[in-house]
């Protein structure tokens, strides 16, 4: 017997939504009632393209460790960032977009506005305490109008949102497991980072923060 945890109805609750900006938004707790289901893909399409560190074209070994799913899959080494269809690591395509990385992309991205909205690009990062990642610009994917979906599970973070040169002063925001930021339109290239992980153990995914963050790249 399969019991209906999260009927159709409970999935579509208003989520307590922030608005950090013109077109970015906080979702709290968003992806808390497929939390579930997206470990359990995650887990899937780890063990056929699993976590890796990467290198910068400038020759630094980035602290978060990456993986991707999807048609296409963010890559960068010492020739430059890039998405490409073949997982360099397994030399075969990356693992399918699961079916709850699709339904919390679209019900997230049509609850702040974007609607419609359908990724070919999942970027999964975990950081383990001290793993940070530095202010940068996601400017890898063919269009901007599309907007970025992020899922933060695991330890919490403290997330950078500056304006559109890296000196310019940057906001800072607490994400914990479940939290969703969508954004797009004006804000969709502004310079984004997260500071390093502070040590601790969380419930369901020790010590770690995996971050989920879904584009459409091609
Ligand atoms: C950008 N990942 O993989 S996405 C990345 O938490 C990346 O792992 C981060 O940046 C992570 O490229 C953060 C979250 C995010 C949220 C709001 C933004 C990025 C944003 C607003 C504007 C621009
Ligand atoms: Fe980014």
């Amino acid at each position: 017997m399969t019991l209906d945890l999260f009927g159709e109805e409970d999935l579509q609750q208003p989520a307590r939504v922030e608005r950090i900006c013109t077109q970015t938004f906080v979702l709290r707790g968003f992806a808390l009632p497929w939390a579930e289901a997206l470990l359990t893909a995650l887990n899937t399409l780890l063990i056929q393209s699993p976590f890796r560190h990467m290198q910068t074209p400038g020759g630094f070994t980035m602290s978060a460790r990456l993986s991707s799913c999807g048609d296409l899959g963010w890559t960068s080494d010492s020739n430059g960032y890039r998405y490409s269809a073949i997982d360099p690591l397994s030399a075969a395509p990356w693992p399918r977009m699961p079916a709850a990385f699709l339904a919390v992309a679209e019900a997230a991205a049509s609850a702040a506005g974007f609607k419609g909205f359908v990724p070919d690009a999942g970027l999964i990062n975990t950081y383990a305490p001290g793993a940070k990642m530095s202010l940068h610009q996601d400017k890898n994917e063919r269009d901007y109008d599309a907007p970025i979906v992020s899922i933060s599970l695991g330890l919490p973070a403290i997330f950078q949102f500056g304006g559109f040169e890296r000196s310019d002063p940057a906001q800072r925001i607490s994400l914990f497991h479940g939290d969703v930021v969508v954004w797009g339109g004006l804000d969709r290239l502004r310079f984004h980072g997260v500071l390093p992980i502070k040590p601790g153990q969380h419930p369901v995914l020790g010590e770690q923060r995996i971050n989920i963050t879904l584009r459409k790249a091609g």
